[in-house]
Parts: structure tokens; C-alpha cells; sequence
């Protein structure tokens, strides 16, 4: 038995030391947490009760916690698992690879949704023509509807966004209700647009850029100013766990989720990514996919073989996870860009890529961050035509009718999103 607890902790990487630490542990169905000593120890503080619909899920910092009292609390037949608090993050690249501020922004920037060969989004190689996701090609059948929810899970999103604020989600309730008030009775307080579990407040301001720029790759509004997203018309939720300095930890990842979940949107977008194998987050995600959610992940930018390594979310192998490759203008894999023959569904453009940024601002800036809002938005002009597809069906659908390339085919699944058959449901 004792071997067994050991070989329990390596897996959960819970630290055998009595070092503080944060932890989330699972409670099986219908336990009181009241009623365990584990919660009254003194070294056991700051216990939160993440109150999500699929599970009893806890987050409690120790501080000097017996090993004798962490193995005992693994070997409660009242819990499910412990496992260490994760820390996720954005995936920024080197600064120098994040353009200024750019100036008269124009369709004729934005190569991923149209690739001339000569737009002016290229940096190092040069692009080459229909080299992109063919959105004009698709925008002759859907270009979205407003029925579709999406939520962005990342630092938050500029809702003031001029090409961005007719595609906010708005929480009628709380519009129109009172400050300080849950006007809609949802948990949370004056969630107009979405929530803030970084600072725990119903502010999703983007204090970073990374979300708004996501949010404008999926859904910049078709005016005569500024970018195009995929969609020109969608729900965005602007979702925040990660803080204005980019990070966010495993408990706000599942209070994210879990908010999504019950504001019934069709697709979560994640251009996020770190820590170890989760079984928290594994659960959270499932549970969307029980709700029929789709959950797009950026695969990462470590150069990394994901068929080997671990980068998750985008490596969970569960029916409603889509991994997103980076594509360059060329055609070619992003050098920085994650890939997986096995386990990277889909490459799409992620390199020098022009969206918003807070304060009615654009900048170009590369990963795969960026690469799979473009898959997002796709996904969101299917169902949009096809509002029947489950997750596992809409990703089958998303492989089949990828263009594949010499370029790519060692590298993903499937190869380059082709917006246009996707709905259309054009195979090879
Ligand atoms: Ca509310
Ligand atoms: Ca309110
Ligand atoms: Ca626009």
C-alpha cells in the first residue's frame, strides 16, 4: 500500500515535502467536505469551493502539511484525486517578433484569410498566393450568425473594441440590472460580458492584448475599418483567467470552463498552455464535451513533437479537443510551431498575424495562440450551417476536408484549414 501512495504522488506530482503549496483536490459525489478533518487542519488554508456543475472540486493552499496528512487524505475513499495546481500561460514569443503598433489597418494586411503573395504581413519569407484559410470562398455560403456563443479563455478582450463591440456577448440581465447585484442569479456579479476569475470580478477587461488580439482573429467586425474576423457575426465571451501578466492557475482554468459551460456557448477558444497532465482540467473538458461544447487549444510554440512531449490542454485526447498547428504565408510550418502527426489535428495561419489590440489598436504577433482562433472561427461558421454537428463530428468534418500539403503532411492529422469545404463538406 505504502508503494502504491508513493507511485500516487509521482503521478499527481503532488511534492512529498511539507513545502506550501496550492492543490486541487476532487471530493466524490455527494461527500461534505465539512465533515473531513483534512479541511480543519491548520496547516490546510484559503479553501475554496470551485462550485462547478460536473464535480466537487476544491483549491486549498498547505503550509507546512505532514506528509502523514497529504497520504492520508490520498488514501480517503471520500476523494477522488489530489493533484498539484498547475500554472498556465500564454505563449508569447520573443518581443522582437511583436511589431509595433500598426497604422491604417486593411483587409489586404490579414494574409491568413487572404493570401495575395505580396500583403504586407510577411516577415523573413514571403507569402505565397491562396496559401490561407479561404474565407472569401466561405463567406459566399455563411459568414456567421449571432446565434453562435464563443468564448475566449484568456487575459480578457477589449469590449470597447470599436471593431470588436458588436460582437460582445451581452448578459441582458446585468446590462440592465444593478451594480453589485447577480441581477441574473448565474454565481457571479455584474457579469455583463463575461468574467474575470483572475482578479475574481465581473470586469473581463484585457489588461495584456494577447485575448483581444484572439478575439479579433475570430470575430472583427465586417465595418469599412480595421480587420476582418472569420465570422462577421458572433457572440464573444470574453472569458479571463490569466492575469495581465499572462498567467493563470489550474482553479480559475476550471471556474472558466465551468462559466462557459452554463452560458451555453458552442465553442470554447484556448491559446493557452503548461503545467503537467491535469485530470481536473482532463474532467472540466470532458464535461464540456458532454455539453457539446467544441474546445480549440493552440498546440505550442516549443518546436516540439507533440506526439511525444505533453502540451496541454491541446494533447487531452477527448472527443471535443481540436489541436491547432501554426501555418506561415509560405504554406510551410511556423519554425516555432508544435506538430503532431498523431496529435495535431489542423494547421492554420499563426505568423505575423494583424488583429486588435485593447484601446482601438492592431499589432501583428505569431504563435499558435494565434493559429487557433482561425480554427475557432471556422468552426463557428460550420455551425453556423450546420447546427446539428457534435464536437466529434465537427472535428472529423475539420480533418476531412483540410487541404493537404506536401508542406504539412508530416506534421498534423490532417493539414491546412479550408474554411470553404469545411462547410461545404468537400473531401478529397
Ligand atoms: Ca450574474
Ligand atoms: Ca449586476
Ligand atoms: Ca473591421
Amino acid at each position: 500500500m505504502k508503494n502504491l501512495l508513493v507511485a500516487m504522488t509521482l503521478i499527481t506530482g503532488v511534492s512529498t515535502a511539507a513545502a506550501p503549496q496550492k492543490l486541487i483536490v476532487k471530493l466524490k459525489e455527494g461527500v461534505n467536505a465539512k465533515s473531513m478533518s483534512f479541511f480543519q487542519n491548520k496547516s490546510v488554508n484559503n479553501v475554496r469551493d470551485l462550485k462547478v456543475s460536473f464535480g466537487s472540486f476544491y483549491s486549498v493552499t498547505t503550509d507546512g502539511l505532514s506528509q502523514k496528512s497529504l497520504s492520508d487524505l490520498e488514501a480517503d475513499p471520500r476523494v477522488e484525486y489530489v493533484e498539484k495546481s498547475q500554472t498556465y500561460t500564454i505563449s508569447p514569443l520573443s518581443s522582437t517578433d511583436v511589431e509595433e503598433t500598426i497604422q491604417d489597418v486593411k483587409f489586404e494586411d490579414q494574409w491568413g484569410l487572404k493570401n495575395t503573395g505580396k500583403n504586407s504581413g510577411f516577415w523573413i519569407f514571403r507569402g505565397k498566393e491562396g496559401q490561407d484559410i479561404n474565407a472569401e470562398g466561405a463567406w459566399k455560403f455563411t459568414s456567421g450568425t449571432e446565434d453562435i456563443k464563443i468564448a475566449v479563455i484568456d487575459t480578457g478582450v477589449d469590449y470597447n473594441h470599436e471593431d470588436l463591440k458588436e460582437n460582445m456577448w451581452i448578459n441582458e440581465a446585468e446590462v440592465n440590472g444593478e451594480e453589485g447585484v447577480d441581477d441574473d442569479g448565474n454565481g457571479y456579479v455584474d457579469d455583463v460580458h463575461g468574467y474575470d476569475f483572475a482578479n475574481k470580478d465581473g470586469d473581463p477587461m484585457d489588461g495584456q492584448g494577447h485575448g483581444t488580439h484572439c478575439a479579433g482573429v475570430i470575430g472583427a467586425l465586417h465595418n469599412s475599418s480595421g480587420i476582418r474576423g472569420v465570422m462577421s457575426d458572433v457572440k464573444l465571451v470574453a472569458i479571463k483567467f490569466l492575469s495581465d501578466a499572462g498567467s493563470g492557475e489550474s482553479e480559475d482554468a476550471i471556474a472558466s470552463i465551468e462559466y462557459a459551460i452554463k452560458a451555453g456557448v458552442n465553442i470554447m477558444s484556448n491559446s493557452w498552455g503548461g503545467g503537467n497532465f491535469s485530470q481536473a482540467l482532463k474532467d472540466s473538458i470532458q464535461a464540456a464535451n458532454d455539453a457539446g461544447i467544441i474546445f480549440v487549444a493552440a498546440a505550442g510554440n516549443a518546436r516540439s513533437n507533440n506526439d511525444k512531449g505533453s502540451s496541454y490542454p491541446a494533447n487531452y485526447k477527448l472527443d471535443n479537443v481540436i489541436s491547432v498547428g501554426s501555418m506561415a504565408g509560405s504554406g510551410k510550418k511556423s519554425s516555432f510551431s508544435n506538430h503532431g502527426k498523431k496529435s495535431v489535428h489542423i494547421f492554420a495561419p499563426g505568423s505575423g498575424i494583424i488583429s486588435t489590440v485593447p484601446k482601438n489598436k492592431y499589432k501583428k504577433l505569431s504563435g499558435t495562440s494565434m493559429a487557433a482562433p482561425f480554427v475557432t472561427g471556422a468552426m463557428g461558421l460550420l455551425l453556423s450551417s450546420s447546427p446539428d454537428l457534435t464536437p466529434l463530428e465537427a472535428r472529423e468534418r475539420l480533418e476531412a476536408t483540410a487541404v493537404r500539403t506536401k508542406h504539412l503532411k508530416k506534421y498534423t492529422t490532417s493539414g491546412r484549414l479550408d474554411a470553404a469545404r469545411l462547410i461545404n463538406d468537400e473531401r478529397d
